[in-house]
């Protein structure tokens, strides 16, 4: 038997929690033969706290042979201690009529105090995937504070928008899902990202020579994934939560695969013509456990870099709004 990890995951009593714990618990994120220990921290609120230990007990009643402890907590210092994957679901959400440089500022001053206080108390192998919204620059400005942990060790999740892209691509084609491979998201996780169909392939042939509706590829399906988020929420009344709680798990798992090509934001580097401070999701493959290369190769056509280039500029926004916090 391995030894166990620490998984840290804030935002624990969380929508997105909820679907999330007992996944890491049963194996579906690190693999059957990986034991974990779960350290579970909430924002410090009665309210919260109490929810956690419902949750806790939930984990408990599951059995998971895999689950060899579990931390409860609200102060980041015990949650992140020793971690060595720190997973930031938690964040602000955004109020009626809150502007988005006040969202902004407020998760930043969340994720510089996550972000140091990781750097100061993880693992020496400890790897940081950023969930909370917005999730690019949060995780841009959690890596700022960092001095020991190299900026690659954090990235963001994109994963839930190249799952929603496969599922478009399938149905479009009238093919098993199983069928796309190489699709691809670019840029922020917000509207604006970029699924690159055109290096995606449907049963080993292009996707533009299966799917010849370019009016659909160039339109709906862009619209489609980017306002996934949107049409869920006016469905469920409430935000993707099972979803992303999977997307984050594919995530992990791809991260932790040798050989896994997949979308994930990463400090760009100038990669694609993103401006290189900010975190863009592109495509990489996993080199070992909890690293990997960008994958720089693709080539975009006149379509994919005004596209490219309307969400950079909406990263590059972002950036602007938290310049002075992040010095
Ligand atoms: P919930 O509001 O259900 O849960 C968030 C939890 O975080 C709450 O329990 C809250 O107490 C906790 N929290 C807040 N501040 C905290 C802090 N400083 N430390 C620890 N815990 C803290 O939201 P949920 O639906 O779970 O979504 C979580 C985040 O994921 C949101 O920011 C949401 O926008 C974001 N999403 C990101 C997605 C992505 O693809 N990157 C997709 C899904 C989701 O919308």
């Amino acid at each position: 038997m391995k030894s166990p990890i620490r998984v840290a995951v804030t935002g624990a009593a969380g929508q997105i929690g909820y679907s999330l714990l007992p996944r890491i618990a049963s194996g579906a994120m690190f693999g059957p033969d990986q034991p974990v220990i779960l350290q579970l921290i909430e924002a410090p609120i009665e309210k919260a706290m109490k929810a956690l230990e419902g949750v806790a007990m939930e984990l408990d009643d599951c059995a998971f042979p895999l689950l060899k402890g579990i931390v409860m907590t609200d102060d980041p210092r015990v949650g992140f201690k020793d971690a060595n994957w720190c997973l930031l679901v938690g964040a602000k959400p955004r109020g009626p009529g809150m502007e988005r440089a006040d969202l902004l500022k407020d998760n930043g001053t969340i994720f510089i105090s996550q972000g140091q206080i990781i750097d100061a108390v993880s693992a020496a192998d400890a790897r940081v995937a950023v969930v909370g919204n917005p999730a690019n620059t949060n995780c841009m400005i959690a890596a700022s504070q960092a001095k020991r942990l190299t900026p690659d060790r954090f990235t963001a999740m994109v994963r839930l928008d190249q799952n929603r892209a496969q599922t478009q691509l399938a149905k479009k084609a009238g093919v098993d899902l199983t069928e796309v491979k190489n699709i691809f998201i670019y840029g922020n996780h917000s509207p604006t990202m970029f699924p690159a169909f055109a290096h995606a392939t449907i049963a080993g042939k292009p996707a533009t020579s299966v799917i010849t509706d370019t009016a659909w590829l160039h339109g709906a399906f862009c619209e489609t994934v980017g306002k996934r988020g949107a049409a869920i929420i006016a469905a469920r009344g409430a935000s993707s939560a099972a979803s992303a709680a999977n997307a984050l798990t594919d995530h992990v798992r791809s991260l932790v695969t040798p050989g896994a090509v997949h979308s994930i934001a990463v400090k760009s580097n100038g990669a694609y013509g993103f401006d290189p401070a900010v975190w863009a999701g592109m495509p990489v493959r996993t080199t070992t456990p909890g690293s990997y290369e960008v994958i720089t190769s693709y080539v975009m056509d006149d379509f994919a870099k005004s596209k490219i280039a309307t969400t950079n500029k909406e990263l590059v926004d972002e950036r602007g709004f938290v310049a002075d916090m992040i010095k």
